[in-house]
């Protein structure tokens, strides 16, 4: 049962014999406003949102994590250590970080053969799935309704020749039958995209489910209309477990900086060789990049899509360690309030 739902060496190693005796790992399948849904040997049970009491922002349950739970109370105890983790900054102002899923293996990045694809975007995805540890598939659907579908997989394939590229029509059980070999028994495949793109369109196909709501997108511009509103895990019938997410409207990034040196590690090799080490890549002289360019050995557009992320890498990245900083301090006073109440 545990090994179906993923369970590895990896978290077997946090357990305690002394401290977690009476508990038993769950997997969090469903998230949704009201709480979680978790599953594990003799517990399937709706529980509160839970939070593990070691504190942080992303010490918050998502799905696809491993928590221990406690059958006497009903209650979840403790929150083990991901394996992996896909998150973005949380859009709107305030909230600095959204966790998307927990220990998965594999993230399909899912776009259309239409208006929704997107270079610029792909990266932004490409960026988290590798920051992630993750295996990223570009999944491109709506092959059957494109003039032309193969362009859109040889402008993907432009982006990293040993890049797994899927072009299927979602709608299509047989078709999607080669997104199999992501999908083996114990694995998790999270699909993230867009709204209208087809997620719960190829979750459908690939586990017969046919209560899964999907929706016909707008004409005028492709988009989607939102229809996934909560993250819910689906088992295949080999046993592995595919997360929906609802459609992203953007994605902004946040602690990727291993990330985009792995997704852009032409142009961080190339920087290397810069005759300043802080070289913006603007008008410094012996500026290797800017060289590349001029040789038409790297593309400028590129180039410049790769600094406006390292930009926003480091805007996000630094206000969020101000604000960790700030949730430090804000605890230490706490702590130090509640010393002195005991004195
Ligand atoms: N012809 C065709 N239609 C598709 C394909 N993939 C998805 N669709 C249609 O596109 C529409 C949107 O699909 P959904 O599965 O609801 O999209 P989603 O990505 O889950 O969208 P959100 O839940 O809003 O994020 C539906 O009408 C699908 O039938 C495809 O490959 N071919
Ligand atoms: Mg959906
Ligand atoms: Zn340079």
């Amino acid at each position: 049962m545990l090994k179906g739902l993923g369970w590895r060496p990896f978290f077997v190693r946090q357990l305690s014999l002394d401290e977690d005796g009476d508990l038993v790992p769950v997997r969090v399948t469903a998230v949704h406003r009201s709480g979680l849904h978790v599953l594990g040997p003799g517990v399937d049970a709706a529980i509160p949102p839970f939070a593990d009491p070691s504190g942080g922002r992303e010490q918050v349950a998502t799905i696809g994590d491993w928590l221990l739970y406690d059958p006497a109370s009903g209650s979840a105890m403790r929150l083990l250590d991901r394996q992996s983790l896909f998150k973005r900054r949380a859009p709107g102002s305030g909230r600095e970080v959204q966790l998307i899923a927990a220990n998965i293996d594999t993230v399909f990045i899912v776009t259309s053969c239409n208006q929704d694809f997107n270079i610029a975007r792909l990266e932004r995805y490409l960026t988290i799935a590798r920051e992630a540890q993750a295996m990223p598939v570009i999944v491109i659907t709506k092959a059957d309704l494109a003039e032309d579908a193969e362009a859109y997989a040889e402008q993907a394939q432009a982006l990293d020749s040993n890049l797994c590229i899927e072009l299927v029509n979602a709608t299509e059980p047989g078709a999607v039958k080669r997104l199999h070999p992501w999908c083996a028994p114990g694995q998790t495949v999270v699909f993230v995209g867009s709204s209208g793109v087809g997620k719960s369109t190829l979750i459908k196909s690939l586990t017969g489910q046919q209560d899964i709501a999907t929706q016909e997108i707008r004409e005028d511009d492709a988009k989607g209309r939102h229809t996934t509103s909560s993250r819910e895990l689906y088992q295949l019938e080999n046993g592995a477990w595919l997360v929906d997410t609802p459609g992203m409207r953007e994605l902004q990034m946040v602690d990727v900086k291993d990330g985009l040196a792995l997704v852009f590690s032409d142009l961080a090799d190339l920087a290397a060789h810069c005759r300043f080490s802080d070289c913006r890549h603007e008008t410094e002289p012996r500026c290797a990049v800017l060289a590349a360019i001029e040789r038409g050995e790297v593309d400028a557009d590129r180039v410049q899509r790769w600094k406006k992320l390292i930009a926003e890498e480091e805007r996000n990245s630094e206000s969020l360690s101000e604000r960790r900083a700030r949730d430090r301090a804000f605890g230490n006073m706490i702590k130090a309030v509640k010393r002195d109440s005991k004195k």
